[in-house]
């Protein structure tokens, strides 16, 4: 095991260490002396010290030292000016940068690519300038989605990756624990702090027999997370395991490992197999495969190793499922979606198809989808709808050019979008559906929260695999079943879709890299010059938040009770605020506008208890900011469930919130609330968020946060008794200086004068 194999193509002095890996694992097998999971063999092997660590599943706050750091452009933006803050000339670990979520799908590929250019030249150049002068890898827009990217050149088994995206777990595909976090963790890892993760638990996923028919990869993580619901994978590792995973290849692990995160999941895991090294070695990365191929019994779980709780799938009888709307669990399977669809009344006509994203934009993905498009197009048939195509990455985009399936796609009716997120993060400038018409949709990408892709709450957007969304844009309805029912050809004889079976998941050609659109940091760093604009919209430099004042809170109004489903699309939405990503004043006027008040069941209205005016949450929070009036949030289950923006944190911090109190949070949120010297608290009684209103008051004892002692808060009714209820939080120790020093940056800060 000791060997000299590099990380990956464009970095020189990083290297994969299994000989510490194992090292690693001894220590800690003979501390625990059971048989390990797969998930805790890369957690344990990664331990800043792995003698004294405490390791409690669940309990324990681990402390690690993981291989590297990826960032998006629309997270990048906070993380690198909270670097800059600890004034440090360059990362202390590999890191990178990955432009794509900015690109907005307008008129297609090419056009869009320099109309992103030219909009966001300021933003860009500032990630281009700060990423050459702290030594990070650049990838300009157009290289294509960081998840796909990652996958292609940068992730490995056994590897340890955080990415300020929750869909970082996408690095699954090969037996990678990717994982998503906020800007304030990679800044930890990038100023060479260990990051601090909760000891997970782990959730088995067994999976038996072998996929076949219209099943694919997709369908396990949809299927799944029928069965898991948003939040069953909250504070776990999935880990797949049995002889069902030999039928899926690298690119379907990574998809079902995306999508871990829509259950809420820290990330998924697959034991090493022969189909990443194919993978390894189509990607020009043979020796990592051979490399790990001499190391395979470390890279899966030990034989008994113990799960929390388990699933069980068999591929051979697994139907594809479509799920949504609005939500990405509600599962159906392809059998009973018709049936559902009208008992349900959903708009039966689909309006719109798209495949791609990151979850779904493989080479294996478009040549399925591409053999879907050509048995219609020889009977005669096209899209009925608009179809579009975000390619993953610039390879892929290079590769299905050569190889024919963009053609094909082009001929079906097709539009080509730029390689990035466009339509999938609200960047789809649509215009054939006004704003408020019902209308349904079905894509490939991973999420369907309300208003995610165009802005229009009465989209209905169905998630499911890119084989799914072209018989679909073939059939024309929700309602039309390609395993069971009949199309007409151009002619009018009957015909059947043929499933995509037997197609080439790689190209038998090899990939075509495209355009080059990496940037690698120069050899002289001294002189580059990172600016940032005084007068800039886009972006500004971060003061640091003020420390906690010492005092209990007493009185505090709650700014909104939000109801129901509260994801960070509705505490600080994306599509057109995308743009403010760098620039914390102006984007916290987005500040939960898509929440909905209890007290009026509307949006981005609530009551100003100081003058009793109704108005927009981001204005009545700034009116108690300017008055020195701290203030709540109170929310339902799963809060902050989705992305990993940290700006869902730190715009609450600005306009001067002191809590969060819900029922429970999603894994990075809670994480990001804490770094931002915020309160993240939940009920101990579920019950008694139905208790508290939208018009009481709270006091908050603040000097009696400690680790592991719930907080008891007193609520003031308008009329009638006060009451307690108990709060519960999970800081530990550090954490705690973290809210008393304003911040984890400030708390680091004082370190470094220390
Ligand atoms: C998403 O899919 O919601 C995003 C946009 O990729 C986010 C990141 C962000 O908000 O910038 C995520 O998944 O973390
Ligand atoms: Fe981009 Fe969508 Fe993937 Fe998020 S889920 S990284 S927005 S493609």
């Amino acid at each position: 095991l000791d060997k000299k194999v590099k990380q990956n193509n464009w970095e020189e002095g990083n290297f994969i260490n299994y000989k510490k890996f194992s090292e690693n694992i001894a220590i800690v097998r003979s501390r625990l002396n059971r048989p390990l999971t797969y998930g805790e063999k890369i957690l344990y092997s990664h331990l800043d010290d792995p003698h004294g660590q405490d390791l409690e599943r669940g309990v324990s706050y681990l402390k690690l030292r993981p291989d590297r750091v990826a960032c998006q452009d629309a997270t990048a933006q906070m993380a690198i000016l909270q670097f800059m803050s600890a004034g440090m000339p360059s990362v202390a670990n590999p890191t990178t940068v990955h432009c794509d979520h900015l690109i907005e799908a307008q008129l297609g590929g090419s056009k869009d690519l320099a109309r992103a250019n030219d909009i966001n030249k300021e933003v860009y150049d500032f990630l281009a300038s700060a990423c050459a002068k702290f030594n990070i890898g650049f990838w300009k827009p157009g290289s294509g989605i960081i998840h796909q990217i990652l996958l292609e050149n940068y992730a490995f088994p056994g590897g340890l990756l955080i990415g300020t995206d929750s869909h970082t777990p996408n690095g699954a595909g090969l037996g990678m624990a990717a994982i998503g976090v906020g800007g304030a963790d990679a800044v930890d890892v990038m100023a060479n702090l260990p990051w601090e993760l909760k000891a997970p638990k782990y959730i088995r996923v067994n999976l038996t027999g072998k996929l076949s028919g219209w099943a694919s990869p997709k369908d396990i993580i949809t299927k799944l997370a029928g069965l898991t619901t948003v939040k069953g994978g909250t504070g776990a590792i999935m880990e797949y395991t049995g002889e069902g995973l030999d039928s899926i290849s690298c690119t379907g692990m990574g998809t079902i490992g995306n999508m871990g995160a829509e259950i809420g999941a820290t990330t998924s895991v697959f034991p090493f197999n022969e189909r990443m090294y194919d993978y390894l070695k189509a990607t020009n990365r043979q020796a990592i495969g051979d490399y790990a191929r001499s190391y395979a019994d470390g890279l899966k779980a030990d034989e008994g190793a113990e799960y929390d709780a388990s699933y069980e799938i068999d591929l051979s009888t697994l139907e594809p499922h479509i799920n949504g709307p609005f939500t990405p669990d509600l599962a159906t399977p392809l059998s009973k979606f018709a049936e559902t669809a009208k008992a349900n009344n959903w708009p039966t006509e689909v309006k719109a198809t798209l495949i791609g994203s990151c979850t779904n934009s493989s080479y294996e993905d478009m040549s399925r989808a591409a053999h879907i498009a050509r048995d219609a197009l020889d009977h005669g048939l096209k899209a009925k709808m608009g179809f579009f195509v975000s390619p993953g990455s610039e390879q892929i985009r290079a590769t299905i050019a050569r190889d024919g399936q963009l053609q094909t796609f082009e001929e079906f009716g097709g539009s080509v979008l730029a390689n990035a997120c466009g339509p999938c993060i609200g960047q789809w400038d649509r215009q054939d559906v006004k704003k408020g018409e019902k209308n349904s949709i079905v894509t490939s990408f991973n999420r369907n929260f309300t208003g995610r892709n165009d802005g229009n709450p009465a989209t209905h957007c169905f998630v499911t695999s890119p084989d799914m969304v072209l018989a679909m844009a073939i059939g024309g309805s929700l309602t039309f079943n390609p395993a069971t029912d009949k199309l007409k050809d151009k002619d009018g004889n009957e015909f059947m879709l043929t499933p995509p079976t037997g197609i080439e998941g790689l190209p038998a050609k090899g990939y075509d890299p495209g355009e080059n659109t990496y940037q690698a940091p120069p050899a002289d760093r001294e002189s580059v010059e990172v600016k940032v604009s005084p007068t800039s919209d886009r972006l500004q430099v971060l003061s640091p938040f003020k420390p906690w004042d010492g005092k209990d809170a007493k009185d505090l109004p709650i700014l909104i009770k939000a109801q129901g489903k509260t994801t960070t699309d509705h505490i600080s939405m994306a599509g057109p605020w995308l743009k403010y990503r760098g620039h914390l004043d102006n984007i916290s006027n987005n500040l939960l506008i898509g929440a909905t008040n209890e007290a009026n069941g509307e949006a981005n209205k609530v009551q100003n208890y100081t003058n009793g005016e109704w108005g927009a949450v981001p204005a009545v929070a700034r009116d108690y900011k300017a008055k020195g009036i701290k203030w709540v949030v109170v929310g339902d289950w799963n809060y902050g469930e989705g992305s990993s923006r940290e700006h869902a944190a730190l715009q609450p911090r600005h306009l001067g919130g002191l809590a969060i109190i819900v029922r429970s949070f999603a894994r990075i949120h809670e994480t990001n609330l804490k770094k931002q010297g915020m309160l993240p608290l939940t009920f101990d009684e579920p019950a008694d968020y139905d208790k508290i209103k939208p018009e009481d008051r709270i006091d908050i004892p603040c000097t009696k946060l400690a680790p592991g002692v719930p907080l008891v808060a007193t609520v003031h009714p308008k009329s009638g008794e006060a009451f307690e209820v108990k709060l519960n939080h999970t800081f530990n120790e550090p954490q705690v200086e973290w809210f008393k020093n304003g911040s984890a940056l400030n708390t680091m800060a004082k370190a470094t004068k220390a």
